[in-house]
């Protein structure tokens, strides 16, 4: 195939298509309702919860979570066994196209390890969620009652 000018042009179309793709792939993943309990004084634990949703055509992968709020954050999930429940640490949550994942009390969960000031009602924080095509999403979390069970 002999080499002419006009095969740079569909090289350039592919360049900027895979830009827009780029560009795309960020919208792709949206959190809803981002919510935690408020926390007792002294108590350096706490969880948020929070719907995710995949709207795209491809299947992303969260692989961490960050948030100044707590010395530490995990991806975890309540599992129940044998009459007892207890929590793993997941350090992937596939969110598979086209549909969420939901992180809810007695489910999935953000763990925040470390807190040295408890969460207070009424508050308003952010977290960071990473995933592997999305990259870094900005989550704002609203902080209600302790016994609160979602967002209404
Ligand atoms: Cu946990």
């Amino acid at each position: 195939m002999p080499h002419t000018p006009r095969r740079r042009f569909p090289w350039l179309i592919t360049a900027l298509l895979g830009a827009a793709l780029a560009g795309a792939a960020q919208a792709e993943l949206v959190v809803d309702n981002a919510w935690a309990r408020a926390t007792p004084p002294g108590f350096a634990k706490g969880a948020v919860y929070l719907d995710i949703r995949n709207d795209g055509r491809r299947s992303d992968t969260l692989v961490g979570v960050h948030t100044d709020r707590a010395g530490r954050a995990e991806l975890h999930r309540t599992i129940e066994e044998g009459g007892n429940s207890r929590m793993v640490h997941t350090p992937r949550v596939r969110v598979p196209a086209d549909s969420s994942v939901t992180f809810e009390p007695g489910g999935r969960h953000v763990m925040m390890m470390g807190i040295d000031e408890a969460l207070t009602e009424g508050e308003r924080f952010t977290v960071e969620l990473e995933a592997e095509t999305a990259g870094t999403l900005r989550v704002d979390v609203e902080v209600l009652a302790p016994t609160a069970m979602g967002v209404d």
